[in-house]
């Protein structure tokens, strides 16, 4: 089977660290591609940032249909236009946070989320009770660092984000959700250090989508998720008229 891994942003370093985290758990029989838009922003930090972001994650998700790819990931997350994505697809489309949620609420009664900016916790609360999760939430902090610093060693990351997931373990979690796809090559490490369970979205994505792909499952296309109607674009968007 065939997952393309698409990272909205258009920061090729943080593809290929996505493409890794998945890589590391897909199957044998799984071909795992990470790809990026080629427009957009660098990274993802607000709702002005996310929305720019769709038209190319979108994009994306067109190629992948045409290659036949059997389901995809959106790796950033806000999960952001995964609606849409799953309109333009036939296999399962699985936002990072979606897939962390659900696996994190698998491993105790409670947990919490890890991400980067301050700014960018409202969505995560907002995703948690879309997805059914906020009773089970206890909170969601922030580390504070910039999603293009994370890989910095100057700008203390991965010690930040320890101590973020060691006090949301403090505070009642069973296990940790870390809030960013830039955050995947943290895990293990982060688990070890505070001897709890951390859950990366990108893995936890991978292993979901492959595990819908053998079940033979796909994106319902009888309601909500089928195929956008036809319609003229004009402008800078004038070429997805034909994508739908
Ligand atoms: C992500 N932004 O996973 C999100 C993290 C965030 O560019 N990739 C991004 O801060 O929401």
């Amino acid at each position: 089977m065939r997952i393309r891994v698409v990272n909205p942003n258009t920061t090729t370093s943080m593809t290929r660290t996505v493409g890794a985290a998945a890589s590391a758990v897909a199957g044998p029989g799984t071909i795992v591609e990470a790809v990026n838009p080629t427009m957009g922003p660098a990274s993802i930090e607000s709702h002005y940032e996310e929305a720019l972001a769709v038209p190319g994650l979108l994009e994306q998700i067109a190629i992948g249909e045409s290659d036949g790819v059997d389901a995809y990931i959106v790796a950033c997350f806000g999960d952001p236009g995964l609606d849409a994505a799953r309109e333009l697809a036939t296999g399962p489309v699985i936002g990072i946070a979606e897939a962390g949620f659900h696996a994190a609420a698998m491993l105790g009664r409670r947990f919490g989320v890890v991400t980067t900016l301050g700014r960018t916790v409202g969505r995560a609360h907002e995703l948690a009770d879309r997805y059914g999760f906020a009773p089970l939430v206890t909170e969601i902090r922030a580390c504070e660092v910039p999603v293009l610093e994370l890989d910095d060693p100057a700008s203390g990351a991965r010690a930040l984000v320890v101590e973020e997931c060691r006090a949301v373990i403090a505070g009642g979690a069973d296990a940790v959700v870390l809030g960013c796809a830039g955050m995947a090559d943290f895990c293990s490490e982060v688990s070890r250090a505070i001897g709890a369970p951390v859950v990366d979205g990108v893995s936890a994505a991978t292993v979901l989508a492959e595990s819908l792909v053998r079940l033979g499952l796909s994106t319902g296309k009888h309601g909500e998720y089928a195929s956008p109607p036809r319609k003229q674009f004009t402008g800078l968007l004038q070429d997805f008229g034909a994508v739908a």
